[in-house]
């Protein structure tokens, strides 16, 4: 990775993709893309441009005029807000995905190109999920996911295009809000506790779900990407995860270091249809055992640290 293009750099994983690329390959060489433009306090400077990924010609333009050889491509819309526009999500992520996919056939790109627990449905095992396996999602999100995972594959196979990929859990982050997720709970629990010591969740409280701290998603797309392609069996949607649990276990988590703060279940019935439908526990043996994949934060560390970023940034 000498010059990269990096699409939905203000969302939650952009954000702080975007810092981490500057502090190591240089602010000039990472352009960052998005459809709105960056916060006062974000990431690094360096160079930012407006893009909406379905406007193709300017997506080419983009990478043709900075010589990028590697595309992050994050720009989605999530799972919830997906359900409510699932025309334009499918527009979204499965054209904006098609011109990265073009762009880089024609420029030579290199593509991280991030799925998600949402492309399993309800027919695939939800314990121990495996690599392989059925997968029939019932979101428009998941479809969509499913279909990029294997549109990547075909852009492989087809055009030797090196496009990689990973199932990424719920995320959580001390940074940039989530935008629209049916795991969001998970993040805005931590402003709620600080703040109001109580949370109303929209899950349930047995709602168990794969997750994983921010810093080791990132670690996880740059390791996946760093691998020399010849240690790759998969290429794309590698399974990986860090921990997994429940809205009670996270609760009593944070109980552990806000003793008075307590949890309410307001169910959100679309979110807990999405939620419900996913995997409880994925294996992510594949990822370990392809490019080593090693997750640093547990639930006990992750809560630990989010609570000390957010209780600065509401200071
Ligand atoms: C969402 O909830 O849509 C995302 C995801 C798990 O892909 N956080």
């Amino acid at each position: 990775m000498k010059k990269i293009l990096i699409t939905g750099a203000t969302g939650q994983i952009g954000s702080e993709l975007t810092r981490v690329l500057r502090q190591s390959y240089g602010a000039d060489n990472v352009i960052a893309a998005s459809n709105r433009k960056p916060s006062a306090d974000f990431a690094e400077p360096g160079p930012f441009y407006l893009l909406d990924v379905r406007a193709g010609d300017r997506l080419d333009h983009l990478v043709a005029e900075h010589r990028c050889d590697t595309i992050f491509h994050l720009a989605a819309l999530l799972s919830a807000v997906a359900e409510t526009r699932p025309q334009e999500a499918w527009d979204i992520n499965m054209n904006g995905l098609l011109n990265v996919l073009e762009t880089a056939r024609k420029h030579r790109c290199a593509i991280f190109f991030p799925s998600s627990i949402g492309a399993f449905g309800p027919g695939t095992p939800s314990i121990d999920t495996p690599q392989d396996t059925l997968q029939r999602p019932t979101t428009i999100y998941g479809i969509t996911k499913v279909s990029g995972e294997l549109l990547c594959d075909y852009y492989y196979r087809h055009f030797g295009v090196d496009t990689r990929g990973l199932r990424y859990p719920g995320l959580i982050s001390s940074e940039a809000p989530p935008g629209g997720g049916s795991t969001d709970y998970a993040v805005e629990i931590f402003y709620a506790a600080l703040a109001a010591r109580h949370y109303d969740c929209f899950l349930s409280a047995d709602t168990q779900l794969d997750m994983m701290y921010m810093p080791d998603a990132i670690d996880a797309a740059l390791k996946l990407m760093n691998t020399a392609p010849d240690k790759l069996r998969h290429r794309n949607a590698f399974n990986v995860t860090a921990m997994s649990f429940t809205p009670a276990e996270l609760a009593a988590e944070i109980r552990k270091r806000i003793p008075d703060f307590t949890i309410d279940y307001r169910i959100d019935p679309v979110r807990q249809a999405i939620a419900s439908s996913w995997p409880r526990h994925m294996n992510d043996s594949a990822a370990r055992a392809e490019w080593d994949w090693q997750p640093r934060f547990d639930l006990a560390a992750m809560v630990e640290d989010m609570l000390q970023k957010i209780a600065v940034k509401l200071q």
